[in-house]
């Protein structure tokens, strides 16, 4: 008996229970043993510990399932100590059900993630059930984790933190929602993940069009945890690519928001010594003639399994090696799995068809090549099919671990049979003792199966004493013991807590990385940086976000360098940001780009409609008088109007933000979400994207991408209108944003180093002049100072939204122009 010494209560999120419920026909419930690998290792530590199992139950009902049975007295099985009140059953509606599990768990993620994206289909609303489905799991266990709380806070044990363990690509995102509430409750606990099937490559996971949603679920646990190395670095990778996040791949860590998750490779094991005991305990099934051998199949009856392949290579074999025929049997045992689904089905008929083909062409009056069986056999059976075969073909397409290849090599008591493993399963990085055959190579998989029908006896007992002793060494308790010790919840106190370990502070070294590539030797540089949150902190009010003097500086010096152009663009009015930044030689960008001042003086306004104003101090006021209380406010602030939320106390905050938005619409404004805050903005085609280009247009002029470099920091505003243009950061300290930014930096100290990383290769530049007066730069600038004095107009709407031209007041007098010749003069 392994002991699992864990030091706090287990939380298990899993799509089933671990044993099965069955209603008969009077409508009582019971319950039934079900013997999987995972169960038998993880059941018993979960009751140990007294700790909980969440998962749906298996059966749909209207209402939520009033009681779980308790276990059968005579139950053997490692969940009887797993008393009903240890399990919380989740509750779905059956046609959210279906397409959360038939349509995007079996329709898209398990095609996906096995590499076989023509199979997968993407539809928004069985993503949308899928999410809504993940939000029901995490509060299940979110109030599972309450409960345990109290229980120890009771017992007075208030340095114990539960471990919250949710597993598979059922439950991806249900992280998300409990990681936003247990920061918001301050609740404590450690969360894992694991993945029982692959990790896709970057290729692959970034045609599925929520990938950041799915990677940004993953990285609100501590640990993410992957059958082997090759997908932990496939998920670095599309956290690093996707999501622009900071990474660290030889110690696996990838960092999201200022939090280091840890990626780890935890190869499940089997239990090995239950599987022994049963083969050597377990009567023959398979009559057998003299000197008659049995290739043997097992697997779930999937796709991904290769059957086909595997069925045709053995056809190959007899026409290739004839001397096989009536000597050698194929014996193939298919679980039916996901028979609701159309492709499973397909499949059936597809393996029924060739194995009926197979055996009308090759069956002799007293031997068939093929035995098929479709349906379970009992663990007692399957251990004896594993122990009576002379070889094992495991050839799945692709396959998380593959379980069959060890539990076959496990009953391999007597005189040892061969393994014939794929390469892609990830059984097949490991077992390197065993036959590795690509099962695509229909010809050279006959090949290897007449090799192991012929492979002499001291080979084969070379071969399988070292898989037999892997196996049994890194069985299914090792795995659990090396997740909890992952965890830092073992009994370990000489040992510090591996989620200790945080990934090193972000350093200017980090941008030789980033930005390396980006910046050369010539090129001038143009940074567009936003403000709030990007150069100062968010705070509680506007007036008290200032930027750190250091950042001053660095702006200062960068914006004296004679290649260098600053441009500042903000939700806040123009005069407003430029009074917080403090430096002249920069350009301005205020009202999100509706005013840009240029440091030579020139000044662009995009106009907006007169009705515009009007309607804006309608909604200030229908705000100020319906919503403006509990910390909210409202702040005008001529074209802009923002309403702020971030004093509001938590619990309020859906409530007023809802109201808020109601009232926006009824005055006709869309409600744009900011920082803490919704905005109202003209309604032009306008926004901080193409402020960015026309800064850049009249900087430059139309032909600069050979000659400048652009560095974007900020929020999302402008990130679309930039991107493949420049080199963009997002920056926040949000773990959960949408992003089309190349990397993300975590907040102002972030940028601050960018700055000082910046400057450092500046200065590296050589001759370094001093600052020439800034329009001998710009010829376009030295013709415009002072020539154009645009200020803001309120205009007819349809001339500014239509896009085609906009008029100005243009020292006084109405201009009309072109609006792709903005920036021009
Ligand atoms: P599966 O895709 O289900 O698991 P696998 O690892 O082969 O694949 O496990 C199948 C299990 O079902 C084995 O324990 C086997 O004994 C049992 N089984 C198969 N056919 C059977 C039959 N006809 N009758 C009775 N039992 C049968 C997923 C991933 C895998 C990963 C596991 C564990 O797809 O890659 O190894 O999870 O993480």
């Amino acid at each position: 008996m392994v002991q699992h010494q864990i030091t706090a209560p287990l939380i298990v999120v899993s799509n089933r229970l671990p044993f099965v419920l069955q209603r008969n026909k009077d409508g009582v419930i019971s319950r039934k043993a079900s013997a999987g690998g995972l169960v038998t290792a993880v059941a018993p530590v979960v009751v140990d510990c007294g700790g909980l199992w969440i998962g749906w139950s298996g059966l749909h009902s209207k209402e939520p399932l009033e009681f779980i049975p308790e276990s059968d007295p005579d139950d053997k099985a490692p969940t009887a100590g797993l008393l009903s009140k240890q399990v919380v059953a989740v509750h779905i509606p059956e046609r959210e059900f279906d397409d959360f599990y038939n349509g995007c768990c079996n329709g898209t993620f398990w095609p996906l993630f096995h590499s076989m994206p023509d199979r997968a289909v993407f539809k928004a609303h069985t993503w949308d059930a899928y999410c809504s489905v993940n939000r029901e799991f995490a509060n299940c266990t979110l109030q599972a984790l309450r409960n345990s709380l109290r229980e120890l806070d009771e017992q007075e044990k208030f340095e114990t933190c539960p471990v919250v363990w949710i597993h598979d690509y059922q439950l991806l995102v249900a992280a998300t929602t409990i990681r936003q509430v247990i920061e918001e409750e301050k609740l404590r606990c450690k969360l894992a993940f694991f993945l029982h099937i692959p990790f896709p490559s970057w290729d692959i996971m970034r045609l599925f069009p929520w990938d950041d949603e799915i990677l940004q679920g993953m990285l609100a646990c501590d640990m993410v945890g992957f059958h082997i190395e090759d997908y932990c670095l496939n998920f670095i990778d599309c956290c690093s690519r996707r999501l622009g996040c900071r990474v660290d791949r030889n110690n696996m860590l990838v960092e999201l928001a200022g939090r280091t998750v840890h990626i780890k490779a935890l190869p499940i094991g089997i239990p090995f010594d239950r599987f022994v005991q049963l083969a050597e305990t377990t009567p023959r099934f398979l009559k057998l003639a003299e000197s008659e051998k049995i290739i043997l199949g097992v697997d779930r009856l999937d796709y991904t399994k290769g059957l086909v392949h595997r069925i045709l290579a053995f056809e190959r074999l007899l026409e290739k090696y004839p001397e096989h025929v009536e000597k050698v049997t194929l014996l193939q045992i298919s679980v039916p799995s996901r028979t609701d689904v159309r492709e499973y089905r397909q499949l059936k008929e597809e393996m029924d068809q060739l194995v009926g083909r197979i055996n009308g062409r090759f069956s002799m009056p007293n031997w068939s090549p093929i035995r098929y069986i479709y349906g379970g056999v009992t663990q007692e059976q399957l251990a004896a099919f594993y122990r009576d075969s002379a070889v094992a073909l495991v050839t799945p397409l692709r396959d998380g671990m593959n379980l069959v290849a060890k539990e076959y090599v496990a009953c391999q008591i007597r005189e040892p049979g061969v393994l014939i493993l794929s390469p892609f399963a990830g059984a097949g990085g490991m077992m390197h003792e065993a036959l590795v055959v690509n099962p695509y190579e229909i010809d050279k998989a006959a090949d290897t199966i007449h090799r192991a029908l012929n492979m002499p006896l001291d080979e084969r007992e070379v071969r399988m004493k070292q898989l037999r002793h892997r196996e049994q060494q890194m069985d299914v308790n090792h795995w659990m013991n090396s997740f909890l010790a992952s965890m830092g919840a073992v009994n370990n106190s000489d040992q510090a807590d591996p989620l200790s370990t945080k990934m090193t502070p972000l350093t200017l070294d980090d941008f030789d990385q980033y930005l390396n590539n980006h910046i050369d030797t010539i090129c001038k540089l143009s940074l567009i940086l936003d403000y709030d949150g990007t150069l100062a902190p968010l705070t509680s009010h506007p007036d008290l976000a200032i930027m750190p003097e250091e950042t001053k500086r660095v702006l200062e010096r960068l914006s004296n360098m004679p290649d260098v152009n600053i441009a500042i663009i903000s939700g806040r009015s123009l005069e407003n940001v430029k009074k917080m930044v403090g430096l002249d030689q920069l350009t301005y960008a205020g009202s999100h780009g509706i005013e840009i001042l240029h440091p030579d003086g020139t000044k662009f306004v995009h106009p907006v409609p007169f009705e515009y104003a009007e309607k804006l101090r309608e909604l200030v006021q229908l705000l100020e008088k319906e919503v403006g209380h509990s910390g909210a406010w409202v702040e005008h602030k001529g074209v802009l109007l923002t309403f702020h939320y971030r004093e509001t106390p938590s619990q309020q905050r859906d409530e007023i933000v809802r109201k808020a938005c109601e009232i926006f619409q009824k005055a006709g404004f869309e409600p744009h979400e900011a920082h803490m805050a919704i905005e109202a903005k003209p309604p032009v085609k306008w926004d901080q994207g193409r402020a960015c280009i026309h800064i850049l247009r009249t900087m430059y002029g139309a032909d600069w991408s050979e000659r400048v470099r652009i560095v974007y920091a900020g929020t999302e505003a402008a990130m679309q209108a930039l991107s493949g243009i420049a080199c963009t950061f997002r920056v926040d300290s949000s773990p959960t944003v949408r992003t089309a930014a190349n990397f993300r930096l975590e907040g102002p100290d972030a940028v601050l180093t960018m700055l000082k990383w910046v400057e450092k290769q500046m200065n590296k530049r050589s001759p370094r002049l001093t600052r020439s007066p800034r329009l001998s730069r710009s010829p376009k600038h030295q013709r415009k100072q002072n020539t154009l004095d645009y200020s803001l107009s309120f205009e007819d709407e349809e001339d500014i939204v239509g896009n085609t031209s906009a008029s100005f007041l243009i020292n006084g007098r109405q201009r009309r122009f072109n609006s792709n010749c903005l920036s021009s003069n």
